[in-house]
């Protein structure tokens, strides 16, 4: 190919000189699945117990259930849930039994992704408990095709996902809170466990996106990870498309590597900071408060999906994607009411998503805050205008003068436009019930502004 010479080197300045592949900032909406052992216990506090962010992920468990250091001050409510339900001797490992997986039917899980206009799938190939989804060779044991379900998940899912022509691709954790090597020889674990599972993921599978988490615990440079990123960008079967993020080491975030990544807002304030990240971003968050699936929490716990919605368009307006978390049972099922958020974002983007998708952010954009409820994207000439009220009022778009066409997205009448001294004041139609294009928000599209 054209562009084949570039070689990138093992240090940062080389690796964060490739361009984040365009396809990503076009893809706009993501899935993101969190599923493993934890989703058997399938537990966590929740709001009603007045913790932190941090503290109502289900997927967690192991970790809170078993540190009874005063500073894990959610330790009592998971010991009082594990001695209730499972009694006083259960081991972590015995969640092995229950994770059965007999209703995954990966062709269904990704015909749920395709109708909900995600572009791209992200599964948790490996989370802090060190069990994977796929057969690890460094894993004996202590993955889905050995013990469990005796399946190749990561394997069966990123077929089905692919051949609905979804991108997809993997969560690994790069730390393990239990495993010995990383414990007594992290250096050893990189090297023998490591290293050898992410290659082994990236050649086995070909996944778009590498999604690195749990780099907290030691610099970049112990990871060896600009080591695997150059091998990566040189040398791997996906070097031209794949995308990663930057959780590469504790000095990372928001600094290296691909896109810039936010969680529930956090790390990175995505509404502070979001609009001035100098690379693509992403915004990940549940649409309960856990990422992996909670039964402690009730529908108050969830985001409607007029919230989730809106969170969509606050993102894609900044500039950045959203990563919005589904969290399936150890049965493999994907809950009905997650299903039904996604079907309503689907719903919503089969009219609006061309106000999404591919766009960009607008850089005249009047600043957006968290009472904002008038957005603007761009693509080529065009401007979007996303309503997240309904607009009674007349609404004014500062900077625009004679569009060529004005219309609503999903409607066929007229929309009456005139110029207002900054601006461009625009009328939206009287709509009737057999009219009205969507739900939730409304997109008027200003071409040639
Ligand atoms: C965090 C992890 O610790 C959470 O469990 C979750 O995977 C989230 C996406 O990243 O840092």
């Amino acid at each position: 190919s054209t562009l084949a010479q570039q070689r990138y080197e093992a240090n940062w300045a080389s690796i964060d000189s490739r361009p984040v592949p365009a396809w990503f900032e076009d893809a706009k909406f993501g899935i993101f699945i969190h599923w493993g052992l934890f989703s058997v216990p399938a537990f966590g506090p929740t709001a009603r117990d007045s913790v932190g962010v941090y503290d109502r992920y289900a997927e967690w468990y192991w970790r809170k259930s078993t540190d009874s250091n005063p500073k894990n001050k959610t330790y009592p409510i998971f010991k009082r849930f594990e001695e209730r339900t499972y009694g006083p001797n259960h081991k972590y490992q015995d969640f092995v039994e229950g994770f059965t997986c007999d209703f995954f039917k990966p062709d269904d899980w990704a015909d749920v992704f395709r109708q909900s206009g995600a572009k791209y799938v992200v599964l948790t190939s490996k989370h802090h408990e060190g069990f994977t989804l796929w057969p690890s060779a460094q894993a004996w044991n202590w993955n889905a095709a050995d013990v469990g379900p005796h399946r190749d998940l990561a394997g069966d899912l990123i077929k089905a996902v692919k051949a609905k022509g979804i991108r997809m691709g993997y969560y690994y954790s790069l730390y393990e809170w239990f495993n010995p090597l990383y414990k007594t020889d992290v250096a050893g674990y990189v090297d023998r466990h490591m290293l050898p599972q992410m290659k082994d993921l990236v050649t086995r599978y070909q996944p778009d996106i590498v999604w690195t988490d749990g780099e907290w615990d030691h610099p970049s440079e112990t990871w060896r990870s600009t080591e695997f990123l150059a091998w990566l960008y040189n040398e791997s079967p996906v070097k031209q498309d794949v995308v990663v993020n930057d959780r590469w080491g504790k000095e990372t975030r928001g600094k290296h590597g691909g896109i810039f990544t936010t969680e529930y807002d956090l790390v990175h304030d995505a509404n502070s900071e979001g609009m001035a990240f100098s690379r693509p971003w992403e915004e990940c968050r549940g649409i309960g408060s856990s990422f992996g699936y909670n039964r402690a929490e009730n529908l108050e716990d969830y985001s409607t999906s007029k919230q989730l919605i809106d969170i969509l368009v606050d993102k894609v307006a900044r500039g950045g994607n959203l990563l919005l978390n589904i969290g399936p049972t150890a049965d493999g099922r994907i809950p009905v009411i997650m299903q039904q958020r996604l079907k309503d974002i689907g719903d919503w983007l089969t009219v609006n998503g061309e106000a999404i998708y591919g766009t960009r952010k607008w850089e005249k954009s009047p600043k957006v805050d968290s009472k904002t409820t008038l957005f603007f994207t761009k693509k080529g000439n065009d401007l979007y205008a996303i309503c997240t009220r309904w607009p009674d009022a007349p609404l004014t778009i500062p900077g625009v003068r004679k569009p060529k066409r004005v219309s609503l997205l999903g409607y066929a009448g007229n929309v009456p436009v005139k110029s207002s001294g900054n601006g461009l004041a625009l009328t939206a139609p009287t709509l009737s019930p057999g009219t009205i294009p969507c739900q939730h928000a409304w997109v008027f599209k200003l071409e040639g502004a």
